[in-house]
């Protein structure tokens, strides 16, 4: 019997997706920790598949995506046979589901040991936001707020970097910030209540945070720049914690690139 889902979730909903976000964490920092220069996107994506055989995964929560390079600015890149090169972004937006509950977790990296100039600016600008909206998450607070708040400061961070003017904004960031997740990756709840007003958040629920920005067809240094940071947060009484756990800190990434 299909179960109908409900916005806030109980203990074993959130405990399922607590080792749901922990098996996907584990394998998102492994393809971090690796050498992927020389590779196709493909072939890193068949060297997480063979770690996932290895976990108490029941089975993916969707198709994992892997861009590199350009292929970083298109939302949902499936890995194809593009060789990764030396300086080019990564991006791996992969999830796995454990006792029917789905995690969905993105992450961008660089191929090499570290993030160019350009790709460090973009990258903080998302990260920024991505932060930002999760120190604003707590009860009382709605998913559309939330959005709001990302626009406002990836918008603001890309004009203080002089990277786009404000009529652009529209085409590097063509997404929502949130989803809700739960037995599906965007669970079937509703947005808005009957009299059209945005659900007002409370503990137990359960969304993605995951700004991005895709900067492509440009002339310029921050050309193929694609990069988005998702997390699977849960609303506390107070405020939220964020589920999910691999690094996205631009030192800690650099560090475990150094390895590679
Ligand atoms: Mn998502």
């Amino acid at each position: 019997m299909r179960q109908k889902s409900s916005l806030i979730k109980d203990k074993e909903a959130v405990k399922a997706m607590r080792t749901a976000c922990g098996i996907s964490s584990q394998l998102h920092t492994l393809s971090m920790t690796g050498a992927v220069v020389g590779l196709t996107e493909k072939e890193l994506a068949q060297k997480i598949s063979r770690v996932y055989e290895t976990t108490e995964a029941g089975s993916w929560a969707y198709p994992m995506l892997v861009g590199a390079g350009s292929r970083t600015t298109i939302i949902h890149a499936q890995p194809t046979q593009k060789k990764i090169k030396e300086g080019e972004l990564v991006l791996i937006d992969m999830g796995i589901k454990y006792k029917g509950f789905a995690s969905d977790i993105t992450r961008t990296w660089p191929a090499g040991k570290k993030f160019t100039k350009e790709q460090k600016t973009i990258y903080e600008i998302v990260l920024t936001a991505q932060k930002e909206v999760i120190k604003a998450t707590r009860p009382g607070e709605t998913l559309t707020g939330l959005h709001a708040l990302s626009k406002e400061i990836l918008l603001e961070g890309l004009l203080c970097h002089k990277v786009i003017s404000k009529d652009e904004f529209s085409e590097v960031f063509p997404h929502k910030t949130s989803h809700w997740i739960g037995r599906l990756v965007h669970d079937a709840c509703p947005y808005f209540n009957e009299d059209e007003t945005a659900v007002k958040l409370e503990a137990g629920m359960l969304f993605t945070v995951e700004p991005g920005l895709y900067l492509k067809n440009r002339k310029d240094k921050y050309n193929n720049i694609g990069v988005r940071i998702e997390d699977v947060v849960l609303v506390t009484e107070d405020g939220c914690e964020v589920i999910s756990s691999v690094a996205k800190e631009v030192d800690e990434i650099e560090e475990l690139r150094a390895y590679c």
